[in-house]
């Protein structure tokens, strides 16, 4: 039956994949990304959550991609709980406020229903930072987070209600001498599979990931196929590029991101090389929650730095490595 219908299906099924899933183009990236932007000034509008802060009190943790899954074999954060649950922990006691950038769970593979039960005690850590200290802005799998009936109906036994989930988080820090803007965003946007109305995400969900389950055909995305995470990790940075005083954060891609281009060469990344149009150092990736080995990535700001971080296991031992590390007053200058 599989390989009547994989036949039928074969040539239409491959026209849409080429037609919209894999490769991120750079008119609809930057439309999608100042759209979004262009709704950040106005503090009434909630597609934006609008911060105010200084480069002394700002105390951010930024996390994402963690992908949780239902515990089997095709679970890709099950090896990082261990870092991540110590991880979130230290912040907490530190008193950081945790911005969770989405894709928080993996729900184009699995159900919420085997997603949930199965990842208490890390939600239990995770909300433990609400209400005052905790944000999320929701990603391209994070079916239930999208709107706020399936936020009610699903999260309610585990974060306090209501919550508020956003398309972006924009902070304005003070500086000594001048002011930072920090745009975060998911990063999926101009994704044509992923950044669009309810009725195509409900497409993907219900129609086409099923059928693409049950047919075993994989597509490419950025966050499985190296080129596309580079093109899309480039097109972000020149996006950012183009504003002023401003520093965007992503997550999406999986690829850590310093400063525009000066990439964490971790082994699960098979990075050759650096992005090669270096433009101002004003973009900046998470990387991701769910390597191979358990690593996970983020974006600390802190004591006036902006540091990139990993939290890793050696010998049982977990600790906090920081990978790259800039004062804000110092990256102001180049922007
Ligand atoms: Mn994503």
């Amino acid at each position: 039956m599989r390989k009547f219908l994989l036949y039928i299906l074969r040539r239409p099924l491959l026209w849409i994949v080429d037609r919209y899933s894999s490769a991120p183009q750079k008119p609809i990236v930057f439309k999608s990304l100042s759209d979004l932007f262009s709704t950040a000034e106005d503090e009434t509008d909630e597609r934006v959550k609008f911060l105010n802060t200084t480069s002394e009190e700002a105390k951010f943790i930024i996390f994402s991609d963690q992908h949780k899954g239902d515990r089997s074999a095709a679970d890709d954060f099950k090896n990082a709980e261990n870092n991540y649950a110590t991880a979130l922990d230290y912040y907490f006691a530190k008193g950081f406020t945790f911005i969770n950038l989405g894709d928080s769970e993996e729900l184009w593979k699995f159900s919420a229903d085997k997603i949930l039960p199965a990842n208490e005690n890390i939600l239990s850590k995770e909300a433990a930072f609400q209400p005052a200290r905790f944000y999320k802005t929701f990603g391209n799998h994070d079916l239930i987070w999208k709107n706020k009936a399936d936020v009610f109906l699903w999260l309610r036994k585990y974060f306090a209600m209501p919550l508020v989930i956003n398309e972006g988080i924009l902070i304005k820090i003070k500086t000594a001498t001048s002011e930072l803007k920090v745009f975060l965003t998911h990063g999926h946007q101009g994704d044509t599979m992923s950044d669009n109305n309810s009725f195509s995400t409900w497409v993907v969900a219900h129609l086409w990931l099923p059928l693409q389950r049950y047919l075993n055909i994989n597509i490419n995305t950025p966050s499985n196929d190296f080129s596309l995470r580079n093109d899309h990790n480039i097109m972000m940075s020149e996006w950012s590029g183009e504003q002023q005083n401003l520093l965007l954060i992503t997550g999406h891609t999986h690829v850590p991101v310093f400063a525009s281009g000066r990439y964490f060469d971790h082994p699960s990344n098979n990075i050759p090389g650096k992005i090669q149009h270096l433009i101002k150092p004003s973009y900046f990736n998470t990387g991701c929650c769910c390597f191979d080995d358990g690593d996970i990535t983020g974006i600390e700001i802190e004591n006036g730095f902006i540091r990139l971080i990993k939290w890793h296991d050696e010998n049982k031992m977990i600790s906090r490595k920081i990978l790259e590390e800039k004062l804000l007053e110092d990256l102001l200058k180049d922007l």
